[in-house]
């Protein structure tokens, strides 16, 4: 099987279909894309919308986590992504469209602000990554790209003070997922491969960290997607984070 995955450095849904790739031992190329050139980029390549991850795969072009996924196990039934037992398997598509859906996006939000605030960062999202110019060269240039990316993601500072109030309500859901045995089971499923990237990123946050690793959900994240990319120091203004540091307070 012959595939090429299309990514942007450090993007959470790349890395969920590199993982479910890897996960099926499907070899597969990489490219690397510049956010906002990338969809110029896709589009130009044929594929039908503009975000990645987009994967082609014998002679098909995918896009979106959860088109991928299904596919996947088309292409490639074992192992399987979704379990066969029906009533599991509905439970998890409604982990992984949480995933797709709820917890993807206030991640990519606060990710986009953190950036914008300090670009410098950028390096380490970028490691190992070939964006065909060298990567201080690329993180020099980078604020126009930074700058449309944070307003086309809508990375306010609303938005992100909203985002990381909702952070708990959203880890609580996922360690409830845990808990019922949906997912960080025996067998990984798409839905793992969905939500850890995503913490993950955020796990890439000093800020964020430490209310994250020693949860279920933290756990899910360093066993599933121990290598992500990235690191970024204190960052987020302490009153936003003060319902993630204490739960309690209202
Ligand atoms: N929910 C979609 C999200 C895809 C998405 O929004 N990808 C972002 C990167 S994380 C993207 O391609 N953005 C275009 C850009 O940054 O220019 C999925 O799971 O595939």
């Amino acid at each position: 099987m012959t595939a090429r995955l299309y990514v942007i450095p450090a993007s959470h849904p790349s890395i969920a279909v590199a993982l479910m790739l890897e996960h099926k031992g499907i070899a597969y190329k990489r490219t690397d894309l510049f956010p906002v050139v990338s969809k110029g980029i896709l589009r130009a390549l044929g594929f039908p919308g503009k975000t990645v991850p987009a994967l082609k795969i014998e002679g098909r072009k995918l896009q979106g986590t959860r088109e991928i996924s299904r596919e996947l196990d088309k292409l490639q039934p074992e192992p399987a992504l979704f379990p066969a037992d029906p009533e599991k398997r509905a439970a998890v598509e409604e982990a992984e469209r949480f995933g797709d859906e709820e917890l993807q996006h206030p991640i990519r939000q606060i990710t986009w602000w953190a950036i914008k605030k300090d670009s410098s960062t950028l390096r380490s999202y970028s490691e190992g990554a070939k964006l065909g110019i060298p990567i201080g060269l690329a993180v020099r240039t980078a604020a126009p790209i930074v700058s449309l990316s944070a307003r086309f993601n809508e990375a306010t500072d609303e938005n992100v003070r909203r985002d990381l109030a909702a952070l708990p309500g959203l880890l609580d859901k996922v360690d409830a997922y845990i808990e019922a045995g949906v997912i960080n089971g025996e067998q990984l499923n798409a839905a793992d491969f969905q939500i850890a990237p995503s913490l993950a990123l955020a796990m890439t946050y000093d800020d964020l960290r430490p209310s994250i690793e020693s949860r279920p959900a933290g756990e899910l994240a360093q066993r599933v997607a121990p290598n992500y990319p990235g690191k970024s120091p204190p960052i987020l203004p302490p009153a936003w984070l003060q319902q993630l540091r204490s739960p309690s307070v209202a």
